[in-house]
């Protein structure tokens, strides 16, 4: 028997010497000292020995059995620590070789003169509102003092999908339908997509871009209007410009004006920004009429208001030098590239 065991041990050295990984060591713990293993086998059957041979027969199998534990032990951790530094030596990243260049897209012109806008309102406590593209006449024209037959109706101008759904023309009716749920007081700010029937030229496209805006509450006068319209305008064109407003119509102003800026280019002395005026129109305004306020349920002796409207590709094309309007909308990234 104990050469028995001594062949074993043999055996066992042999093996474990050719095993080259961790799995093949664990196969071998297996095979030689799991239940079924050799040496098990060897511990199992020594009941039958006499008590003389007992000793000496355990004595030799706990040896053997502490010499394969510690040996399994250092090849384990040996191949362990061998595999590892093979898994470094393969995932090694060199950070000295040149990244990915990633390129990076910017804020589509409009929308970087949007953001000012909003942010130059928002700073005097407006908030914003959003309606559908798709409206409902009467929220478009109607409830805007704009009668069936007036001029600004006609079907020339205006995308009709049936007799009285339509693309809305200008954002107002996104303040219609906050003054139709909210009571005063209300300032908002409208921007948002409008369309028009136009042909498409260097200063018209059939969608472009409006912000407008809405304040009502007891007691607000056209003074208001004008301090909130020049702080806008020395916001948006620099602290040194002037403005002057200009007697206008709209049918859901009244009074109604449009506001020029003094050129921000020549300081007013005329040049080709400004075609040699000095000024530059860059918004219409005024007090909501008392019609347009009852439409929506606000008593018009109680509460007074005013608007305004911008639009966005004409201030984007007078801050960017830019002088074709469908440059914003081909999507050619050389231009795009510019802002
Ligand atoms: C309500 C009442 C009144 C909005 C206004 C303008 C004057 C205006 C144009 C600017 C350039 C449109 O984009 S543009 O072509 N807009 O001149 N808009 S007052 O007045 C309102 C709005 C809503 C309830």
């Amino acid at each position: 028997m104990l050469e028995q065991l001594e062949k074993i041990r043999q055996e066992f050295a042999e093996k474990i010497n050719e095993a080259d990984n961790v799995a093949e060591v664990e196969k071998l713990r297996v095979a030689y000292m799991g239940k079924k293993g050799a040496l098990t086998a060897v511990l199992r059957g020594m009941g039958s020995l006499s008590p003389e041979e007992r000793p000496k027969i355990g004595q030799k199998a706990n040896e053997i059995r502490d010499y394969m534990e510690s040996i399994i032990t250092s090849r384990t951790r040996e191949l362990k620590e061998k595999e590892l530094e093979a898994k470094l030596a393969s995932e090694t990243i060199d950070v000295t070789m040149p990244g990915t260049k990633r390129r990076v897209g910017g804020l589509h012109p409009l929308n970087q003169v949007i953001d000012e806008m909003k942010n130059v309102f928002i700073g005097m406590g407006y908030e914003i509102a959003d309606g559908p593209e798709v409206e409902y006449d009467y929220y478009n024209f109607e409830a805007l003092n704009i009668p069936e037959g007036h001029p600004a109706r006609d079907t020339q101008d205006t995308f009709y999908i049936t007799e009285k759904i339509l693309l809305r023309t200008q954002t107002s009716s996104v303040q219609i339908r906050v003054m139709e749920n909210k009571k005063p007081p209300i300032k908002i700010i409208c921007p948002g997509k409008v369309y028009r029937s136009d042909n498409v030229d260097a200063t018209h496209s059939p969608i472009f871009h409006q912000l407008e805006g809405l304040v009502v509450d007891k007691g607000v006068t056209m003074g208001d209007l004008k301090g909130t319209l020049e702080i806008y305008a020395k916001s948006m064109f620099g602290s040194d410009v002037k403005v002057r407003f200009r007697p206008h119509h709209f049918p859901f102003t009244e009074p109604s004006a449009e506001m020029d800026v003094s050129c921000w280019t020549c300081k007013g002395e005329g040049c080709s920004m400004c075609k040699g005026e000095g000024y530059i129109e860059v918004l219409g305004c005024g007090m909501v009429h008392p019609e347009v306020l009852r439409r929506c349920g606000i008593d018009p002796d109680v509460y007074s208001g005013f608007a305004f409207g911008i639009g966005i590709e004409r201030t984007a094309m007078a801050r960017f030098g830019v002088t074709d309007m469908r440059e914003f909308f081909e999507n050619d990234v050389r231009f795009l590239k510019q802002f």
